[in-house]
């Protein structure tokens, strides 16, 4: 059998660092790991190959190759998924979907042969069997979340590692809290799953043997959902670093809460990590409560930023505007909060309400939902009716992007979060090697000669050099992805018009 695995195409969005990517020469920051994992499941005797067309275009000549074409997607890839189906199945091939759109998707799916609802460790394997006898079903859902001890090593080889800026693996599923927009504990659970030390410490010597180097995003929706195990993993990190060279500098997402534990901070520190995602989601204490994220209420956040920081931590945030109890200073209130917080990147988004969150379904018993979430909370578009004007709202939200990625402001923060960082004398040679002599030439091009802001980068440089020189790669970094922030908030703008998208769509319903 042939198999072929489609990752369909991203938008240009804030998370896919499209025009960061292109000064290190990249198309895409991580591989699909779902479909890694996918093909590590299928036999070994079957041929396969992987399009992601967030790296290289899907040809007719790939679809006529396949016999079974596999395919993941999230929402916000539907349309590109879509027409990978249509394509598909025009030539007549038999077609599988998973992933979190499929799972989740309360509209009509794509025309495809087969489904798969949650997670697949256990019900892919009795697919292939029911293929094999010809009885294959049309929808797979296991009764369980399966165990992370199913999970299998990713197929890392089968990605070209060469065109990403970072490879993927993960270590747990769900998430302990109860954020009511939050889809990942309906997806994933909040009883955390964790691999066991040695499977995980077998996928780093995994990756590590394909040749990578350099940043690795460890994709756990909560990285410290179980802080016991974590804990007993982080020394066993640390160690294999060590043995091997450091070969690896890490990148997860957590809770805000890991700023209680120096523990975890000391950890994390000595284990390789560089950078954290927090969802912070806002300064508002109403609000926060509103959303159910109490962990956020009982701590300062702004000392909890810093206190991450101190511990050689980057801090890029999530912050969300259009709750209930926004007041009217809303964005006043994140932009002075993001400014305070150094976070240079700042993920901020309007509230969506995910398929059958707790907040889909509170909207819904309210009568308040107008359609299925576009999946990009950054589109300037909102799929229930909010307690704000709505126009106010997306002028709003406008207002803080526009600032925040404003370069005087931005670089401001970069600097800052430099200040606040400590530099590892052991960083993997990641940064060396990815902010090259070539990315380096592309950016002083592209920044400093031909941008309207580059009397701001010199300025932003020249403090670099003469206050910190030793992260001169680091402000690099920041500064290319500073860039596509602006870039794509400035598009972002040009189209934005405030009544267009927030029209009453009919809600379909599966
Ligand atoms: C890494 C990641 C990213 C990476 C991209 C990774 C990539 N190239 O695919 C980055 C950071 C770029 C990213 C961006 C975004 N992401 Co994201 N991301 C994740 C994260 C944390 C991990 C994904 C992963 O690798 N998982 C590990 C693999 C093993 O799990 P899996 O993909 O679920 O696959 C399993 C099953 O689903 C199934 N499966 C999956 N595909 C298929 C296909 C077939 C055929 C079969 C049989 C089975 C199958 O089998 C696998 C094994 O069980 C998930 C959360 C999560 N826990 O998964 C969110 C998540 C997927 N992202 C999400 C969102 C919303 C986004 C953004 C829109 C951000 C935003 N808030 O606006 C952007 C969109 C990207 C863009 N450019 O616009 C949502 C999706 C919700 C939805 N219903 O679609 C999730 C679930 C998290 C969340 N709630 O916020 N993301
Ligand atoms: S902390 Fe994050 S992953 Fe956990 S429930 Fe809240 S939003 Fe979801």
């Amino acid at each position: 059998m042939k198999a072929l695995l489609v990752n369909p195409e991203f938008p240009d969005t804030y998370w896919s660092f499209r025009h960061a990517l292109s000064f290190e020469g990249k198309r895409s920051a991580f591989p699909p790991l779902g479909l890694l994992t996918i093909s590590a499941l299928l036999p070994g005797s079957w041929e396969r190959r992987l399009i992601d067309m967030n790296v290289r275009p899907l040809r007719s000549s790939d679809i006529e190759w396949a016999d079974i074409i596999f395919a993941t997607a999230m929402l916000v890839q539907k349309e590109s998924l879509r027409r990978v189906v249509e394509l598909c199945k025009a030539r007549g091939k038999r077609v599988a979907l998973g992933g979190p759109y499929v799972t989740t998707s309360v509209e009509e799916l794509p025309p495809a042969d087969h489904f798969f609802l949650g997670e697949a460790e256990t019900t892919f394997p009795e697919f292939l069997l029911d293929l094999e006898r010809g009885e294959a079903r049309r929808c797979y859902q296991a009764a369980e979340r399966p165990p992370m001890s199913a999970a299998p090593i990713p197929d890392f080889r089968l990605a070209e590692l060469k065109r990403y800026s970072a490879m993927s693996v993960q270590y747990s599923r769900g998430c302990p809290f109860r954020c009511e927009f939050c889809d990942i504990i309906e997806i994933y659970g909040r009883v955390p799953r964790t691999k066991s030390n040695d499977q995980m410490l077998a996928e780093l010597d995994a990756l590590r043997a394909t040749g990578w180097r350099g940043t690795v995003f460890i994709v756990d929706d909560n990285f410290i959902g179980n802080k016991r195990n974590v804990k007993r993993l982080l020394p066993e990190l640390a160690a294999w670093q060590e043995r091997n060279g450091r070969p690896f500098a890490f990148l997860t997402e957590a809770s805000v809460n890991l700023a209680e534990d120096d523990e975890l901070l000391d950890g994390m520190r000595h284990a390789g990590f560089r950078r954290v995602f927090l969802g912070i989601e806002t300064p508002v204490e109403e609000s926060l409560k509103e959303a159910l994220k109490t962990q956020n209420t009982q701590c300062n956040l702004l000392d909890s930023v810093r206190k991450i920081q101190r511990h050689g931590l980057e801090v890029m945030g999530g912050f969300i505007v259009g709750f209930d109890s926004d007041p009217e200073d809303i964005f006043e209130r994140q932009i002075n909060f993001i400014r305070e917080s150094a976070i240079p990147l700042a993920m901020v988004g309007l509230l969506n309400a995910l398929p059958d969150t707790q907040l889909w379904r509170r909207l819904k018993r309210e009568g308040r939902l107008l359609a299925e979430s576009s999946g990009d909370n950054t589109g300037y578009s909102l799929n229930f009716v909010s307690r704000m004007d709505p126009a106010r709202l997306l002028e709003g939200y406008r207002s803080i992007m526009q600032t925040i990625y404003n370069p005087g402001q931005y670089y401001q923060r970069a600097l800052e979060c430099l200040k606040r960082v400590p530099q590892e004398k052991s960083s993997p040679r990641q940064i060396g090697l990815v902010y090259s002599v070539a990315a380096l030439t592309r950016i002083v091009f592209r920044l400093g000669i031909r941008d309207r802001w580059r009397r701001e980068f010199w300025r932003f440089l020249w403090r670099v050099i003469t206050q910190q020189r030793e992260k001169f790669a680091e402000a690099l970094r920041l500064a290319a992805m500073g860039y596509h922030c602006r870039k794509l908030t400035d598009a972002q703008s040009e189209v934005f018009s405030p009544d267009v998208k927030t029209i009453a769509l009919p809600l379909t319903l599966r």
